[in-house]
């Protein structure tokens, strides 16, 4: 059985979809703990009513970024992943804490990368005038949501479209999206080379989220 731990920031919606997912296909894996920098992220609560462990590394403790990546670092270790998932976390990571967690650090972005990396995705997508908008599923490199992208979902933007009601949207996509990657990525599926990653049999990557 791989473990996962799961890091939010926030409402935990994305590990919502995975834990349930991870239940409900069989998944040979199992989310053994949820850590955040938040103590009040509503995901840790969810967490604890499912019975997961969870953690809390405030990083206002914390002297540097460093001293936070390397106390991070620590509870994670402390449940042996397989996989650590960054699902809605807020924090940048440092290089070392990148490097130590090589090829099994996943993230969640919501852009289609490499368009609009870092904050405020939706809006500037909006302003950029882009007719799709979506989410992106990488692996984490130390340069800021440019790691090697595992799977691509896309979402049409309406022109009615606020940052607020294209980012409802792209969620729903990511709750589908994150779990299927994150499967891909247990079951051994993926190969990366350099930039590019594939499935095994070649299978496609991407999702079509139509309006209904
Ligand atoms: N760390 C590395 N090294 N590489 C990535 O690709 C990372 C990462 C850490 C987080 C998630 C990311 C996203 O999906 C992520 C990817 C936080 C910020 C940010 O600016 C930007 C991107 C992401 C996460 N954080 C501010 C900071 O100073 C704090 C912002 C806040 O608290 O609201 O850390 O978009
Ligand atoms: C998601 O939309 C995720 O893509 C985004 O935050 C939301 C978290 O929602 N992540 C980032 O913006 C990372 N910088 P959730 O807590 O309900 O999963």
């Amino acid at each position: 059985m791989q473990r996962i731990v799961v890091l939010i920031s926030g409402r935990g919606s994305n590990l919502e979809a995975i834990v349930r997912q991870c239940q409900a296909e069989d998944w040979p894996a199992r989310v053994v703990a949820v850590i955040s920098h938040k103590a009040d992220a509503a995901g840790l609560s969810w967490a604890q009513g499912q019975g997961i462990g969870t953690a809390v590394v405030d990083h206002r403790a914390q002297t540097s970024r460093e001293a936070f990546d390397e106390a991070l670092a620590a509870a994670i270790d402390a449940h042996q992943p397989d996989w650590v998932v960054l699902a809605g976390f807020m924090r940048i990571l440092g290089d070392a804490f990148v490097h130590r967690y090589a090829g099994r650090l996943l993230n969640i972005h919501p852009s289609l990368l490499p368009s609009f990396p870092g904050l405020h995705t939706h809006r500037r997508a909006l302003e950029a005038g882009c007719a799709v908008a979506g989410a992106t599923v990488h692996f984490v490199t130390p340069t800021l949501d440019h790691g090697p992208v595992i799977a691509q979902a896309v979402v049409p933007v309406r022109t009615s479209d606020t940052p607020e009601s294209l980012a409802d949207r792209v969620l729903v996509a990511e709750h589908q999206l994150y779990p299927l990657a994150l499967r891909w990525a247990v079951q051994g599926r993926l190969r990366v080379d350099g930039q590019r990653v594939t499935q095994l049999d070649g299978a496609p990557q991407h999702l079509f989220c139509e309006e209904p």
